[in-house]
Parts: structure tokens; sequence; C-alpha cells
């Protein structure tokens, strides 16, 4: 009798991408009162008085200071809002989001 061929010929390997990360970005302006900076940086990002000190002041001394990753949806909310706040303040404050590598 004939042998059946039982191996499978192909194996399917299942590929899950995890989400890329998105980067939201602080950046330095000379207008926004370095208080306003902590105070959004508190409420929107959730960071406690130390961190967003750090922040601010790493933004202001080099430019721009990375505040934190995300899946896409989330940085870009959350950049919006942030920036959204200064706006209605009167700041030019600028919160944007890059791909991480
Ligand atoms: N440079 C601002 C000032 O001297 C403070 C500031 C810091 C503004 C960081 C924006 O992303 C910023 N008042």
């Amino acid at each position: 009798m004939a042998e059946i061929e039982l191996k499978p010929r192909q194996t399917v390997k299942p590929k899950v991408e995890r989400p890329k990360l998105h980067k939201v970005i602080l950046v330095n302006d000379d207008f926004t009162p370095r208080e306003f900076v902590v105070r959004v940086l508190k409420a929107e990002f959730r960071m406690g008085e130390d961190l967003a000190h750090r922040v601010m002041v790493t933004a202001h001394q080099k430019g721009s200071c990375v505040v934190a990753v995300f899946t896409r949806d989330v940085a870009e909310t959350k950049a919006t809002r942030a920036t959204e706040a200064g706006r209605r303040a009167g700041y030019p404050l600028l919160f944007t989001t890059e791909p991480e590598e």
C-alpha cells in the first residue's frame, strides 16, 4: 500500500506586531512661563512636580525634551490637548510627536 504523506509541507508562523510607539516632545519657546509648562506636564502627563520640573528645564536648556512614549493615537491626542491648553491661556507652548526608530 502506498504511504500517505502526513507531514505538513509548510508551517504558518503567526506574526504579531507590536504597535510602533510615538514620542511626545516638548518644544521650548521664549514666552510660556516655566510654572505653566510644569502645570500642563503634571495635568496632561500625570507627572509629579519633580519630573515635570526636570522635563521643563531640559526643554528650556536644550530646545526640546521627550516627555513620554505612547501608541500613535494616544501620543497625538495628548500632544494636541497639551498644546491647546497653552493656546487657551494665550501661550505658544508646543508639543509635537514623532515615531520611535
Ligand atoms: N523658555 C520659557 C521661559 O523662559 C520656559 C519654557 C520651558 C517654555 C520649556 C517652553 O517647552 C518649554 N519662560
